[in-house]
This record gives structure tokens, sequence and C-alpha cells, in this order.
């Protein structure tokens, strides 16, 4: 086990849609009305009105990063129309961060989008490269002493819901996919795997990627970067010349893309078999999330590696998490991801740092369900409640790491 650098970021991330509440504007708020089974955003967290309590209970408890988004569709409710309210909102929220210490990390693209953007054809319209290009401009007023920004987050994910957007728009497939659901252990089929992006939704936003950089670089100090969804493939037998075309698909497109870039975000959760037939479905097991994804939390140190080797570049651990309502499983899940998080360090990866997904049990894209929180949040009174998740991990942080890394004591 290797000690972690110093200056390591410890943090927790969020993003808007999922905590602020309200997002009337956005592809999003409009999607969920539509879809049979889809839970409603509705009021969220109320993030947007409570980001200073917490930002205080993730600053209290030891942590000294806070990743959060900006909404485009607060900032630019019709083309073209920027609101400078809502930017001095997002002002305020960084400054924030700022007088309590903690670094903040800032994404611009967080799955939602305008809906005005959504009804032009969205990622497939031929100027949504522009579009983005003239958002980032927008919000790059706000960002000049933001040390790490995120263009866009997992646009793996994200060109693959672009691809079912227009599978389910043009009528090829009839039902919009939310995640699975499960009561923990109790799952009784295997979770399907999610359609691989073509990498044809990939291309643009790569290109608003780089285009963002460039106008972020001439305009900011920060280290700009995206965070992909790590999927961890692991070959079964017979699997390895398979793993290479899905990883392809799925991870090396974008990680490539990441060339001249600052940084890369790793996001990581689980993993997942690749046989000669493409990725297996994950079978039912007593110890599965509730999303139904397996418990491997030395999935981290698969993500890292790879991404390591692929693009040497300063990695940003910006989500690592899971989903359980018991707080226990977060906290051994979580050590043991940092242990492998170490042990990749010690193996020569760049790592700066580890921010946890996420501070807020909040809203998992169509389900209430899931929670992946440190915090919980009563759904009606919106009142925070800790959990001991959050201590421990603030107590590892204010120790740089070293109950989980080796040391004197250990948590
Ligand atoms: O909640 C999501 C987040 O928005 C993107 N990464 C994965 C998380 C858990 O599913």
């Amino acid at each position: 086990m290797t000690e972690f650098p110093k200056g390591f970021l410890w943090g927790a991330s969020t993003s808007p849609h999922q905590t602020e509440g309200n997002n009337v504007n956005s592809d999003w708020w409009a999607r969920e009305g539509l879809i049979p089974g889809m839970d409603l955003s509705g009021d969220a967290d109320d993030s947007y009105h409570r980001f200073g309590e917490d930002m205080r209970l993730l600053a209290n408890a030891g942590l000294n990063a806070y990743r959060f988004g900006i909404e485009w569709a607060r900032i630019e409710p019709r083309p073209g129309q920027f609101s400078l309210a809502e930017l001095s909102h997002y002002r305020r929220m960084i400054q924030s961060a700022f007088d309590l210490g903690v670094t903040p990390v800032v994404t611009l693209h967080h799955f939602s989008s305008p809906r005005w953007f959504a009804e032009q054809g969205g990622w497939s319209a031929p100027d949504a490269v522009d579009r983005f290009t003239k958002f980032a401009a927008a919000a790059a007023e706000i960002l000049h002493d933001v040390p790490w920004v995120i263009t866009i987050n997992e646009p793996n994910m994200l060109a693959m819901m672009t691809m079912m957007e227009d599978a389910f728009r043009s009528g090829q497939v009839k039902e919009w996919q939310t995640p699975t659901i499960q009561e923990e252990g109790i799952a009784d089929a295997p979770v399907m795997a999610l359609p691989t992006p073509s990498t044809e939704y990939g291309a643009p936003l790569a290109e608003a990627h780089h285009a963002a950089r460039e106008i972020l670089r001439s305009r900011t100090d920060a280290r700009i970067g995206w965070s992909v969804a790590n999927q961890a493939f692991l070959a079964s037998p017979g699997g390895e010349a398979k793993l290479l075309e899905v990883r392809h698909d799925w991870e090396d497109f974008y990680l490539d893309a990441t060339s001249g870039d600052d940084f890369v975000g790793v996001q990581s959760y689980s993993s997942q078999q690749v046989d000669a037939n493409g990725i297996v479905p994950h079978p039912p097991h007593p110890d599965n999330t509730l999303v139904g994804t397996a418990f491997r939390p030395d999935a981290l140190g698969i993500a890292i590696r790879h991404t390591w080797e692929r693009t040497r570049l300063p990695i940003l651990v910006t989500e690592n998490g899971i989903a359980t309502s018991d707080d226990e499983r977060r906290v051994s899940y979580t050590r043991e991801a940092l242990r492998h998080l170490s042990n990749a360090i010690g193996e020569g990866a760049d790592v700066r740092g580890y921010l946890h997904w996420s501070l807020l049990d909040n809203y998992e894209w169509g389900h209430w369900a899931p929670t992946f929180g440190l915090v919980a949040v009563d759904r009606t009174t919106f009142a925070r409640a800790p959990k001991p998740s959050l201590t421990w991990l603030g107590d590892v942080a204010r120790a740089n790491g070293k109950p989980v890394a080796g040391g004197e004591r250990s948590i």
C-alpha cells in the first residue's frame, strides 16, 4: 500500500439535475413526465437553495474538495439568452466553496441539456458543438479561478443515451430504458448490459469538448478535462479479442480524446466480464448493489490502471461509490476501493484526488430508490442527515488516507 500524495484532494460529487430541484427547462425534466415508471425529480434535494448547508457538511466532516455542476438549462433558458442571475448563483456556489477552504471542481454538462437544445436535435444537431461552445464561453466568465473544470460528464454514457434517444424517436425501440432497480441481494434476473455506444455519437461530444477546452484555456486558469464512465472490463476465457473491441467503443475512444487535456476524470463503480459474444449480463448475486451491479471495489484499481496506461494524464477520481441502503457496506466498499487506488499510485499512476459519489442521496436518473449518498435527505423537509460514512471518509481525508493506505492507525 502506498501513501497518498501531499495535497491530495478528498471530496464528494453531485450534479445539478440530481440535486437542485425544479430544473424545469431541461430535457430530463421533459422526459420524466413522458416515460411511464420513471420517478419525477421534482424538488430533488432542493440543493439549489441549500448548497451552502451541503458544502458546510462536507467541509466540517474534513473533506477538502466538492464537485458540482452548473446547469446549462438555467444559464441559457433560450438560445443565445444568458441569465446573469443564474451565472451569479453559480458564482456564489464557487465562492462558498473557496470561503470554506474547499476546492471546487466544476462540471459544465452532466447529462441534462436545455429543453430547446434537445428539441432542436440535441447532440445530433449540426450546430450542437457551436451551441455548447457558446455556453462554455458564457460559463467561462464565472470560472476564472476554478482549478478543475470538467467539460462533459461521462461522454460515453451520454453518447449511449443519445443513441437510444434517436432509436426511440425513430421508433426502432419502443421503451426508454431506465436503470434497473433491485432490492439488494434479491435480484432474480441478470442485469442486461447497456447497449454499446457507437462512436458516431461520441464524435460530436469529443469535438465539443475540444472546442470548450480552447475557450476555457484562453479565459480561465482551470485545468480542463472530461470524466469517463469506466467499465473495468475483464475478459472471460475466449473474450480477449472482443474485450478490445468493446472497450474501444465504450472507453478508449473517449480516453484517446483526452489528448492535449490537463487531466482525466475516472468514474468507476463495478466491473464487467466480456466473452466472445460481448458484455456478459451480470447474474443475480446476493452481493449485488441496488442498481443490480456487482460489488466490485477493485474496479477502481482496474479503471485507474487502464486510464493511466492509455492517457498518461494526471487522474482525478471524479466518481466512485455504491448504491446501498446499508451504510456499513458503503464504508467497506470505499475502504477497499481506496486500497486499490493507493496500490495503483504505488505502481506509478499519477492520481491527484478522490471524489466520492455522492455527497447526497439524490435522483438517480429516473429513480429515488438507489441511495449513493454520504448524507441522507428527507424528501419532504429536505433535512440533511449525515451518515457514518461521511464521518469515516472525513477522518480518512484528515489523515490524508493513512487509515486505508497503511499507517499508525486503521479505520
Ligand atoms: O448518478 C450517476 C451520475 O450522474 C453519473 N455517474 C454514475 C452515477 C451513479 O449511477
